[in-house]
């Protein structure tokens, strides 16, 4: 009984100790943020000169994707002063590794004309990448990047719906294509996650709360655009199959 009693407090001790915020001036901690800093740097760069693209591909609706664009441009600068504020150096080479498939897939649609997968690859799928993991990352960063992320997230919800909307509209011509680039691209960002999870644990972020978190914005987001609950299933299965 005794023994229960004290493998019990171990239990709760571990876990509290798994629930702290982590040691921000550690090596280790700044080690893994100079990867994940920079992913986060270069994917705002990333989707600044995805939404002028798109500004090019929707001509109608240019002012608001420009606009849009611009935010990304600020987030881009807040998430370089929260790298300076730990002593960081991002990675930059690592990070456009870290995107380039996806980055090239985007722009082969681009220069095709493809409007769907040019919005599923920045609107859909990286704006619930950045969604799951600023909502993760706010419950464990540091308190100057709590804040900047805190201002980032809120944008990032316009982002995503303003693809969710374009594809509302237009789900009848455009359904088959975006099934098609949906199966092409979700793996992608399936390993990018699994690339990702060992660098993000030391950050404290759960793999499978992150996973969690992007399924949920993910799948929220086909919903309103006005897929049925078998074809969501079908498009969710691209990740595991
Ligand atoms: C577009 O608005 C944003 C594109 C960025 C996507 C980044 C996904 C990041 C995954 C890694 C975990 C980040 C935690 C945040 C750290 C500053
Ligand atoms: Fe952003
Ligand atoms: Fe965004």
């Amino acid at each position: 009984m005794q023994a229960l009693a004290s493998n019990n407090l171990t239990v709760e001790k571990e876990e509290l100790i798994s629930d702290a915020l982590p040691d921000f001036a550690s090596e280790s901690y700044k080690d893994a943020y100079s990867r994940i800093n920079a992913i986060v740097i270069e994917g705002e760069e990333e989707a600044y000169a995805n939404f002028c693209d798109l500004a090019k591909l929707i001509p109608e609706h240019a002012d608001e994707l420009v606009r849009l664009g611009k935010m990304e441009k600020k987030h881009m600068h807040g998430f370089c002063a929260c790298g300076r504020n730990l002593a960081v150096k991002p990675d930059m080479p690592f990070a456009k590794k870290f995107f380039s498939r996806l980055h090239n897939n985007f722009l082969e649609a681009f220069a095709a004309g493809d409007t769907t997968t040019c919005l599923l690859i920045q609107c859909i799928l990286i704006e619930s990448f950045a969604i799951s993991a600023y909502n993760v990352y706010i419950r464990v960063a540091d308190p100057f990047a709590k804040r900047i992320t805190e201002g980032v997230v809120q944008d990032e919800y316009l982002h995503l719906n303003y693809g969710q909307e374009w594809l509302k509209a237009n789900l009848d011509s455009v359904k088959k294509d975006l099934m098609k680039a949906n199966k092409l691209n979700l793996p992608l960002i399936k390993s990018m996650l699994d690339e990702v999870s060992n660098d993000a644990e030391v950050l404290h972020m759960d793999k499978e709360e992150l996973m969690e978190e992007f399924m949920i914005a993910y799948q929220d987001s086909l919903l309103e655009i006005g897929l049925d609950n078998r074809e969501i299933a079908r498009m969710a299965l691209a990740a595991v199959i």
